[in-house]
């Protein structure tokens, strides 16, 4: 920590230190993230993919949020929001190129000041270790779903296993060993999966195979009502998806039906983490997806595009899906753990992900745009005492408000500059003390993979307007109750021209209000040039 940092800190907690003092007992936090887990894919808000009856606890004895988004759809900026209350123009770690700047001040940091117990395990993918955590075992970027290494306080390690079920067995071994029972504690279990390239476990994958799932009915989407945006973003099933990597299909199959692989590193992704497998892993893996392989071999040369896209589409899915079966299985393994130590009734659960996915809605996978699918995101929390069981919330409220409610939840006055609210009227049950009418978001990471362009926009109940701002100039507005699947831009639509005139004036004080600025828009377009 830098000498202004820690003063600051020090400042900040002779002020709130009386707080605490006062609070007797409390509460444990564990924070729960899956990277790139859709809603879509979570039973407690669709059930027409997947059964997800442990995180669906969570909503069952907890409160479940349909509308909760997040201010940069991506991994890092996204995970640097959350741990300091900032936008992403204002933490700095606007992409996931550069490192995240560690003299910005994380909630975990305040916690471990205020006399918590902190630890994190999986994926924090910033380039850099987290500050104000006692013990961390965490993957080295995007990490590996089998046998993977962690870069620890004590060194780097590589542990035999499955990525979701070995993050558990630390998670479960640190709160069974080194847990001070006479502290509070927080604790960051942060799953790889269900992110790209999708490899199962073993006992997942002989399932999930074999499965067929409903298509969305936007899957061949030709763009037509947007703008260029969505036209050039390469992220579309048929068309971007690797064959070997994100498909499975083995590099001896494509060079027989002479496919080329659509990114150069596809092929370097399958074959590193069957490499990474054991023997016998290899052979599982082989005797589920050869057969796989030798059925496509036979039955591509008669695929028009159409069936090529349904058939990339299931493929997707058993492979993500089954990911997210191992998530669940391990959600219920530490819920279980809480349950029999007594730790259930003093602990708030929340669990969320990095941003929301697209699972073949518009023909797409990955995120990055403010369309829905990406823009919303998964959350579920559980206090017991203090949330009503069974609850939903169906407010506005977003990934930077998180460290405000954890703080306030640990009885911590937060910083005044973060740019949040706290959550803790709404998991109260006092909805009328929110008063949030639009939230803000801006994407950045351009030109890069998914070519997804830089735009920031407002999203208001009813409607969404965007300005994707760079080597175009271009507007959208979605009604957002009339359109909910964002097919039409109606920017241009005279209907619509109050509407555009009022939002343009709400963005451009949300700018205002956020300290967000065409300065800064330009800052960040030279600092990625360089
Ligand atoms: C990798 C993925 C992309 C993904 C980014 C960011 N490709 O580059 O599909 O958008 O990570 O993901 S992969 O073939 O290498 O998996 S993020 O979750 O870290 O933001
Ligand atoms: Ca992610």
């Amino acid at each position: 920590m830098n000498i202004k940092t820690e003063l600051l800190l020090c400042i900040y907690l002779a002020f709130s230190v009386h707080v605490f003092a006062q609070n007797q007992q409390r509460p444990n936090i564990i924070f729960m993230m899956a990277d790139d887990h859709a809603y879509q894919a979570i039973s407690a808000y669709s059930d027409h993919l997947i059964q997800t009856p442990n995180i669906d606890r969570l909503a069952k004895e907890g409160m479940l949020f349909t509308n909760a988004c997040v201010s940069n759809s991506i991994c890092a900026p996204s995970r640097a929001t959350i741990l300091t209350g900032k936008h992403t123009h204002i933490h700095g770690k606007v992409d996931n190129i550069f490192p995240f700047d560690t003299t910005n001040v994380t909630f975990p940091q305040i916690l471990q000041a205020a006399g918590y117990q902190t630890a994190m395990f999986g994926k924090l993918h910033f380039g850099n270790n987290p500050k104000g955590i006692d013990e961390f075992m965490i993957l080295p970027g995007q990490g590996y779903y089998y046998s993977p290494g962690f870069i620890t306080n004590k060194g780097d390690t590589t542990i035999e296993g499955y990525v979701t079920d070995i993050i558990t067995d630390l998670a479960i071994d640190w709160l069974d060993e080194r847990r001070d029972p006479e502290k509070p504690f927080l604790l960051m279990y942060l799953h790889k999966a269900p992110h790209r390239e999708w490899f199962p476990a073993e006992r997942h994958y002989r399932e999930y195979i074999h499965k067929t799932f409903p298509e969305p009915p936007t899957l061949f989407d030709d763009y037509q009502g947007r703008g260029a945006a969505a036209r050039q973003a390469e992220m579309n099933l048929l068309m971007h998806m690797n064959w070997a990597g994100d498909s499975k299909i083995y590099p001896e199959v494509m060079d027989s039906l002479g496919i080329p692989e659509t990114l150069d590193w596809g092929v370097r992704a399958l074959e590193e983490t069957l490499t990474r497998m054991t023997e016998a892993q290899r052979q599982a893996w082989n005797e589920v997806y050869g057969p796989m392989n030798a059925d496509f071999l036979k039955r591509y040369p008669e695929m028009s595009d159409k069936d090529l896209m349904r058939w990339r589409y299931q493929r997707y899915m058993q492979d993500y899906l089954a990911t997210i079966a191992a998530v669940d299985e391990n959600v219920g393994r530490l819920l279980d753990y809480l349950d029999e130590n007594g730790l259930t009734e003093n602990t708030i659960i929340v669990y969320t992900s990095d941003q929301g996915f697209y699972l073949g809605e518009h023909g797409w996978f990955d995120k990055r745009f403010i369309y829905d699918e990406s823009f919303k995101t998964p959350l579920l929390v559980r206090w017991p005492g203090v949330v009503q069981p069974g609850t939903r919330s169906t407010q506005m409220v977003q990934n930077l408000d998180f460290a405000q409610t954890l703080l306030e939840a640990a009885g911590l006055t937060p910083p005044a500059d973060m740019q949040g609210e706290s959550l803790l009227p709404l998991l109260k049950g006092q909805a009328d003390k929110w008063d949030r009418e639009a939230v803000y978001y801006h994407y950045y990471e351009y030109p890069a993979i998914h070519m997804v362009k830089r735009h920031y926009g407002i999203v208001t109940e009813d409607y969404k307007l965007a300005h994707f701002y760079y080597d175009i100039d271009e507007w959208e507005l979605y009604d957002r109750k009339k359109d909910p699947q964002e097919l039409k831009n109606v920017y241009h639509d005279p209907a619509y021209a109050e509407v555009v005139k009022k939002l343009r004036r709400q963005l451009a004080e949300l700018r205002v209000k956020y300290k967000d600025s065409e300065q800064l828009d330009r800052k960040y377009i030279e600092l990625y040039n360089k």
